[in-house]
């Protein structure tokens, strides 16, 4: 992934988060997802590239998609694509902070094929790089990541998404006596702040979703620090009843079919095989690493992260566009 193509999918995650402009704060959650998604998919296949979308939400919460094994592009290197049009579409439709477009890319074959399910995720930087396990209880994580890190268990910050499914770790985070910062949706951003120097927060940790999870890989690869996950089934996270059951099922299913295990651990290597991987996220409400978009007369101006593999490195990247 060189940098011309870097700007090609800088310029889809701009699209799409001006293309939500309309429904930042509108109530309309669908709405504007649908919104991005369009805009998304118009400015993909618009694009002299031969993509396939590896990995996409849309079936977690029905929401409108780019779907799995979607071909995008009018034609050139052949690209997988890990999308998530809008991460944090209740942010975005409520006004509130760290709401972003964001993709991966990568050359063929770099992202992992996964179904959209839940995935378990531990992040840390590069410090702390070989001193992760997923297999072990996270206690054991924070404790191993303080020792290499220098730092006392109560000076540890665990970043984790604020839902109930959590309420029993961060209990157990709480009585270690490592401090606990909870976020109400966006553990993409998450992710990427846990890898960048002088911003809160030395572990990610939590579930959320799985194509969240690869963009998040990417990023994670791309910064030089670690990830593990696991694939989760619904059942195991929303709890068991019929309906949860009968999709759990299905998710055991997609995953046999794409040479997973659910409730493995998957390594950084896993979910992401190469270096030629890049990943870029635009901002739609403003947030703790970018600014939101803003209109200012017929000018749209977006702010961008551009994350890159091969160079190793982080672009902030500003763009204005007359608005038509
Ligand atoms: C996860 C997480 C995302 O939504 O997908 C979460 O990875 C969904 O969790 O960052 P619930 O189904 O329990 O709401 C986000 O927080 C936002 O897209
Ligand atoms: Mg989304
Ligand atoms: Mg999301």
């Amino acid at each position: 992934m060189n940098f011309d193509q870097a700007m090609i999918f800088t310029h889809v995650t701009e699209k799409a988060a001006i293309a939500t402009l309309p429904w930042i704060g509108n109530g309309d959650k669908n709405k504007a997802d649908d919104a991005a998604v369009q805009e998304m998919r118009r400015v993909l296949n618009n694009s002299n590239i031969n993509g396939e979308i590896v990995i996409g939400e849309g079936e977690i919460d029905n929401a409108p998609m780019l779907y799995i094994g979607e071909k995008v592009g009018k034609g050139g290197p052949e690209i997988d694509i890990a999308v998530d049009p809008i991460e944090g579409t209740r942010m975005t439709a409520l006004g509130q902070s760290n709401a972003v477009c964001v993709l991966a890319a990568g050359k063929k074959d770099s992202l992992l094929k996964a179904p959209d399910m839940y995935m378990e995720k531990l992040v840390v930087n590069s410090l702390a790089k070989d001193h992760i396990d997923i297999n072990l209880p996270i206690e054991e994580n924070i404790k191993k990541v303080s020792s290499v890190l220098h730092k006392k268990i109560e000076d540890m910050v665990i970043t984790i998404l604020d839902k109930p499914r959590h309420h029993h770790v961060i209990q157990k985070i709480r009585n270690l006596g490592a401090k606990v910062f909870l976020i109400p949706d966006g553990d993409v951003i998450a992710s990427i702040q846990i890898c960048m120097q002088n911003m809160p927060g030395d572990i990610m940790y939590g579930i959320g979703g799985a194509p969240e999870g690869v963009i998040s890989a990417a990023a994670v690869h791309s910064l030089g620090g670690n990830m593990q996950a696991k694939l989760i089934p619904r059942n195991k996270v929303k709890g068991a009843n019929l309906e949860n059951d009968k999709i759990s099922l299905e998710e055991i299913k997609r995953c046999k079919e794409l040479n997973l295990k659910t409730e493995s651990k998957l390594l950084l290597s896993d979910l992401v095989t190469s270096s030629s991987v890049l990943c870029a996220v635009t901002g739609i409400t403003k947030g703790d690493i970018l600014d939101g978009v803003s209109v200012e007369e017929n000018i749209v101006k977006v702010d961008t992260l551009l994350i890159i593999g091969e160079t190793k490195s982080i672009h902030r990247i500003t763009s204005q566009y007359e608005l038509s």
